[in-house]
């Protein structure tokens, strides 16, 4: 059935739709299956998404067709479709009014994903409206809170030279507490991996009291704050609310210098905002561990890396990871520098719509996968700046030396990018920055040809 006359407008401009504030837009990749023709396809898409089905059905009134998603722009050849969502079709809480990501997923990214008549369809962006931008919880603390933990100014206060203990599974609480301390002599940040929770051989009521004693010793020894981000990632609220109350606890004084981390793509929406209300002075470390599923660009449903990152920040995530835009391990692009922008930053620029964050708190963009100093000067240099956290398991516990010279081989890394000087020239005054080229001589020789020669003829 056409549905075209009800759910397209395609007279309606974008401009308009913006500055009447009352529809959040969603910009997608779109391709019907063949033989469907792709104003139909589309109109059926956005029906399926907000008041329709694939028939006329008799209950509807004039109301109903006032909330209708409207397709206002399509062009074939590129498969682009936009739609506008009356900001009324989104679910609101019963309990303060505000509304919840999990309904945006639903409509907009929901039943429409396993249609019988489209090919595939991937959003590639979206706009928020400044009133509804209100009715989302947004970050309530992000890296300008850790920079003031870590004695640092507020703006500014530059690279946080993190890690992730390694191995990802199979320390015992001992070795995992030792590995702690030995990575804080040198660093600022520890986020525990994804997998790590409560596993029998590491039990967290063991592990956590050994990582705040590991904490407090790199402490007193260099004079410095130290953070930890603990994973409370678990399918039951009440375990995360057990986890998260459990892990406060056992750092005391020190709970401030604590981060809670949550898988929030594989957890969902409901998982995040169970972090962000029930701890909200903690950091919101979110991992997105699965997102690849969808993201990639190899996907061709699903979202985008950049959908994924701006949804966080409406959620109130303090932190999420945005890849390392081609400098590490994970599938990435120098471009995706815009995954790290629209979350950092007051407004920006995206794929399709400019977005005014009405003094939403920024995300801070978590940069990992493969990072080590050898990789940080480049990355750097291609983002723009270094008001970031990095977290480089490999790249610190991979370094010959010790997790302390891995720590601050990054931290060198970065003074190099800063001070704009040559790596090479670097490496000769900075002991751990050029033991970095030993321990990762791959990488070496792939970014630094000739090395060898230079930096082994200055010892
Ligand atoms: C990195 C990591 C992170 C990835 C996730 C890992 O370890 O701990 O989970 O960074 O990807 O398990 O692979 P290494 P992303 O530093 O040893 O590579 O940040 O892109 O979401
Ligand atoms: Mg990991």
């Amino acid at each position: 059935m056409d549905q075209s006359k009800r759910y397209a407008r395609l007279d309606l401009l974008e401009d308009e739709l913006m500055k009447g504030g009352k529809h959040v837009l969603a910009a997608y990749k779109m391709k019907p299956k063949t033989g469907y023709g792709y104003l139909e396809s589309a109109a059926h898409f956005a029906a399926e998404s907000s008041t329709g089905t694939n028939v006329e059905i008799s209950t509807t009134d004039d109301f109903t067709r006032g909330v209708d998603a409207l397709v206002y722009h399509i062009d074939e050849a590129t498969e682009d479709m936009r739609i506008a969502y009356p900001i009324d079709l989104f679910d609101r809480n019963m309990l303060d009014g505000k509304t919840m990501l999990v309904s945006f997923l639903t409509l907009a990214i929901g039943n429409n994903q396993g249609m019988g008549d489209i090919e595939y369809a991937k959003m590639i962006d979206f706009y928020v409206p400044p009133e509804m931008l209100d009715l989302y919880d947004g970050p309530q603390v992000n890296i300008e809170d850790l920079w003031r933990i870590l004695g640092r100014p507020e703006k500014d206060g530059g690279y946080i030279a993190g890690t992730i203990i390694k191995p990802k599974l199979g320390l015992r609480p001992e070795p995992f507490a030792k590995a702690a301390y030995q990575f804080w002599l040198g660093g600022d940040f520890i986020k525990n991996d994804e997998p790590q929770g409560n596993q029998v051989f590491a039990p967290m009521k063991q592990v956590i009291p050994l990582v705040v004693d590991a904490m407090r010793r790199a402490m007193d020894e260099t004079g410095q704050a130290k953070i930890f981000s603990a994973n409370i990632t678990a399918d039951w609220h009440d375990e995360m609310i057990a986890r998260g109350e459990f892990i406060l606890d056992a750092f005391g004084t020190d709970a401030d210098k604590v981060a809670f981390l949550v898988d929030g793509y594989v957890g969902g929406p409901g998982m995040v905002t169970t972090a962000r209300r029930y701890f909200p002075n903690q950091f919101l470390h979110y991992h997105r561990a699965g997102h690849g599923a969808v993201t990639s660009p190899s996907a061709k449903r699903g979202y985008s890396a950049y959908v994924l990152a701006k949804m966080s920040r409406l959620q109130g995530a303090s932190g999420i990871h945005v890849g390392t835009m081609g400098y590490g391990k994970m599938e990435g692009e120098k471009d995706d520098r815009a995954i790290a922008y629209i979350i950092e930053r007051d407004s920006f620029q995206g794929p399709v719509y400019f977005q005014d964050w009405n003094g939403m708190k920024a995300t801070t963009p978590i940069i990992s996968g493969g990072m080590n100093a050898l990789r940080l000067p480049g990355f750097f240099e291609n983002l723009g700046h270094g008001n970031v956290i990095n977290t480089a398991g490999g790249g610190a516990y991979g370094h010959i030396d010790s997790p302390a010279a891995g720590a601050l081989s990054l931290r060198q890394a970065y003074e190099c990018w800063k001070a704009g000087a040559d790596p090479i020239e670097w490496a000769k005054e900075h002991p751990e920055f050029a033991r970095a080229f030993e321990s990762f001589p791959n990488d070496a020789d792939a970014i630094f040809p000739g090395w060898r020669d230079k930096i082994s003829s200055h010892r």
